[in-house]
């Protein structure tokens, strides 16, 4: 009989399913052990891509497979449907942001049905609903009566594009806007901030309890970003000025050796120090000044930059040595790290070296990098002059000397490795009162206010004297208004700022007030989200913390590693904040993740504009669901890229059809008796059997994938040449196939379920355990030897240990006998194949 087209396979099974929702987690009293796996969830920009069906491709064979195993699995799915580019297409269509995200979410919602993840579908949540966005709002309340949101003025990076603020992380190297390819500016704004950087050492530190269960990648990624350094605070007295000046160093060893200071340009103190200036060095200050607000944190940082800067002036006093340091700025200081003021010390420093050397500022070695750290300290001439030294002069050579050796030029501290000498010299600063111990992180605060309309709006009014004054829990949501009448296009101010009837409201006391009119980063709506969905339907709390006790933290997120640093890093944060706040009971929201790699075509990212873009439809429309999420899983490792131009979507189809084919070749009836199989089949099935759950959870699809092939194969054998379809080992086989393929091809092993005479779903029947005594392998014979000559053979396991062989070789009755009383000198044991016995006499 003609096997059903895949087109029929997926009307039918997708009906069946509706009705029988076999992904509902609603069951109460389910008392299976349980896991929640997640999929970062999809931003609504059209339709679901390629990258989107390897996602869920991959992400679905971990719930199912979790399901077989008899969990109860969450596995649920929502849209992160907040965003600029939503309101981008909305401007450029002329159409409302609502009505065009909802209809996205609608298709892709489609899509993804007929895709078929095993999701639970009764929990689907849009963050763009005021029901989720409301507890966006909760959030922020709670953090801004613990301290946690709070306002500053500060320089922002501003897309004049966009007319928007936007995080350091999506700046790109060059400078430019990640989303609107502007050259950003930099703009003085007061703007609302989440304060992570309180949770900057616990954000580091419990990244170890991740190790082995994250990749080691997104690990390295996060440490950098949050980027903790020690070192120490000093203090500068100032000539002519009362308050000193503190610099953050992490090289307090190198004091003896600084012989500059440098402090940021759009800092309040470079403006403090040039304000008594005379008018040359203050013209050139501001001209310096607007030349740096041009430019971004990564050119400043560029060590191959030209470095510029602006004497002020003013001197420095070295707290070590009394020596006068004359006081310069330079943009290669950044305002907002550390103190915004460094000591320069150009020997050992390669940006400052570059300064003094444009400057033609001194430069004093005062690490001997020639000496070795270990061993007898060489002794110092008296003149403090070094040959070996010479033609390393960081003056003649350009580069600076970063590594370790001894102190020299450093009075008492001579003699000292840098090590000790960074530990010496912090005692002594702090035993004196001019330093003390500091530490200081890349990582700055979350600038979250938003200058656009589809965000969450922030839950805070202002009175007629500007005082902050928080939205009262009760009043929540705080809708967004309708967008008609309204201009959503950039103009540096929220559009929310022109809805005049929304932002004026009166404060809980009744006096007039107005609402803050910028909305949320949607960065703080995926924060949280994989809480919601453990009662995303409950009006009276963010989630219910009885659900949060079963089922969180999730057991296996899944995602792009685009996500390795913010939304993870925001994610982990919040999350703690959270257990502080007696919410939850676990400090880390991800106990495992993966990150699956992309999908490309001809080596290159796939776009429209190079033409090589792979339409996900078009390739269901070819080749069906099961074939495609096949092919995603058997191309390869999860987290290496696909070529789709190296993948056969038509073989997995082929393949697909074969296994079908089997399922209606076996003639015997589910009640056969499988012991009385085909033994040599039999193996195969259960060393398969055996095989498979690991392999899934080192994810190892694409190993699997083969596998089920190599089975398939055994059977069409024993079918066609072997035993025969009747044969109880190919129904065992056939149904072994049909389970391992739930976890790839939904749709192919229904079918091949009830062709098998089952109800289904496939997906609710647990693995088998493979049967131990068909995974022993055949034996081998060993050779026993007395002094050389065989005595005996004994059958024994391939895996034979030495120890174990020489006891059987020695109870053997022929080796025995030719033993008899004689002292044996030496035994040589070759597991699993030879024994010689050695005697004297
Ligand atoms: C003196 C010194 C001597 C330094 C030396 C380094 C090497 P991390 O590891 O990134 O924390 N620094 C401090 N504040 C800065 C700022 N606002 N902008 C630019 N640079 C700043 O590096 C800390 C080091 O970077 C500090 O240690 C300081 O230079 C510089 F041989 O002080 B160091």
């Amino acid at each position: 009989t003609e096997l059903p087209t895949f087109d029929r396979l997926q009307e039918k099974w997708l009906g069946i399913w509706d009705e029988l929702r076999p992904f509902s987690t609603a069951d109460p009293s389910d008392n299976r052990p349980r896991k929640y796996v997640l999929d970062m969830f999809p931003y609504p920009s059209g339709d679901l891509h390629m990258g989107h069906a390897e996602a869920y491709a991959l992400g679905d064979v971990i719930a199912r497979y979790w399901r077989q195993q008899g969990f109860n699995v969450l596995h649920p799915i929502g849209w992160d449907s907040f965003g600029l580019p939503a309101e981008n297409a909305a401007i450029k269509r002329g159409a409302n942001p609502v009505t065009w995200t909802y209809d996205n979410i609608a298709q892709q919602r489609e899509s993804m049905r007929r895709y078929a993840p095993s999701f639970d579908w009764d929990r689907v949540l849009h963050t763009s609903d005021p029901s989720y966005y409301k507890w966006n709002q909760w959030l922020f309340l709670k953090m801004y009566e613990r301290g946690l949101a709070y306002r500053k003025d500060s320089w922002v990076n501003w897309d004049p594009v966009d007319q928007t603020v936007l995080a350091n992380e999506q700046v790109l190297p060059d400078g430019t806007s990640e989303r609107s390819g502007a050259l950003v500016v930099k703009k003085k704004l007061t703007q609302w901030y989440f304060r992570i950087t309180a949770y900057a050492d616990r954000l580091l530190d419990d990244l170890n309890q991740l190790e082995g269960s994250w990749p080691s990648k997104v690990l390295s990624m996060q440490r950098n970003w949050i980027g903790r350094s020690t070192g120490a605070d000093v203090d500068f007295a100032v000539e002519g000025r009362d308050e000193k000046i503190t610099v953050y160093t992490t090289r307090p060893d190198t004091l003896h050796g600084a012989t500059f200071m440098v402090v940021a340009p759009d800092s309040d103190l470079a403006a403090d120090l040039v304000s008594g200036a005379e008018p040359g060095i203050r013209t050139a200050f501001e001209e310096y000044l607007q030349r740096t607000q041009r430019s971004s944190e990564i050119e400043r940082l560029s060590v191959d930059r030209e470095k510029t800067g602006v004497f002020t002036g003013r001197y420095a006093i070295n707290p070590l040595n009394g020596e006068r340091l004359p006081i310069w700025v330079a943009d290669y200081v950044l305002s907002d790290y550390g103190q915004g003021a460094i000591m320069a010390v150009p020997a050992h420093d390669q940006r400052d070296l570059d300064f003094a050397r444009t400057y033609d500022l001194p430069v004093r070695v005062v690490v001997d990098t020639t000496q070795p750290v270990t061993g007898a300290i060489r002794i110092i001439p008296a003149d403090g002059t070094l040959p070996e030294l010479d033609d390393m002069n960081p003056v003649l050579t350009g580069t600076a000397l970063t590594g370790d050796g001894r102190l020299i030029n450093s009075g008492q501290f001579d003699g000292l490795s840098k090590g000790t000498a960074i530990a010496r010299v912090t005692a002594y600063l702090e035993q004196h009162g001019l330093g003390r111990p500091a530490k200081n992180y890349r990582l700055r605060d979350w600038l979250i206010s938003r200058q656009r309309f589809w965000g969450t709006p922030i839950p805070i009014l202002y009175d007629e004297d500007g005082n902050e004054i928080p939205v009262p829990e009760d009043q929540l949501p705080i809708a967004l208004p309708s967008t008609e009448g309204l201009d959503l296009k950039p103009k540096g101010v929220s559009p929310l700022a022109a809805a005049t009837d929304w932002v004026t409201t009166t404060t809980p006391d009744g006096r007039p007030a107005l609402r803050d009119s910028d909305t949320m980063d949607t960065f703080v709506d995926s924060s949280w989200y994989f809480l919601r969905f453990l009662s995303p339907n409950d009006d009276s709390q963010p989630f219910d913390r009885a659900e949060a006790e079963k089922w969180a933290p999730v057991d296996q997120y899944v995602g792009g590693v685009t996500h390795a640093i913010l939304h993870l890093l925001y994610a982990r944060f919040i999350t703690k904040v959270l257990f502080d706040l007696g919410y939850v009971s676990f400090t880390e929201p991800f106990s495992a993740l993966l990150n699956q790699g992309m999908v490309q075509m001809d080596g290159a990212a796939m776009s429209k504009s190079k033409g090589n873009l792979v339409r996900l439809s078009e390739q269901l429309d070819q080749y069906g669901v099961d074939a495609v999420r096949l092919t995603m899983a058997f191309a390869g490792p999860p987290e290496d890229d696909i070529d789709w131009k190296d993948v056969s979507p038509s073989g997995s189809l082929k393949f697909l059809s074969r296994a079908l084919r089997l399922a209606q070749d076996v003639t015997s009836t589910p009640d056969a008796i499988w012991r009385k199989g085909d033994v040599s089949l039999r193996r195969v099935t259960h060393r398969f059997l055996a095989d498979a759950p690991g392999l899934v959870e080192a994810f190892k699809f694409n190993v699997v994938v083969a596998r089920i092939m190599e089975l398939v194969n055994a059977i069409r054998k024993a079918i066609d040449s072997g035993p025969g379809p009747a044969d109880p080992a190919v129904r065992e086989a056939t149904e072994t196939v049909a389970l391992a393929l739930s976890l790839f091809a939904p749709y192919t092993a229904e079918e091949m379920w009830e062709m098998l005479g089952y109800p289904p779903s496939v997906a609710l029947y647990g693995w088998r355990k493979a049967d131990p005594t068909l995974l022993v392998q055949e034996s081998v014979t060993a050779i026993l030897q007395v002094d050389g000559k065989v005595r005996g053979r004994i059958d024994v396991p391939p895996t034979i240990g030495a120890d174990e062989l020489e006891r059987l070789a020695r109870a053997d009755a022929g080796v025995a006998r030719a033993l008899g009383d004689r002292e044996i000198v030496n035994v040589i044991v070759r597991p699993p194949r030879l024994v010689n016995i050695a005697t004297r006499g």
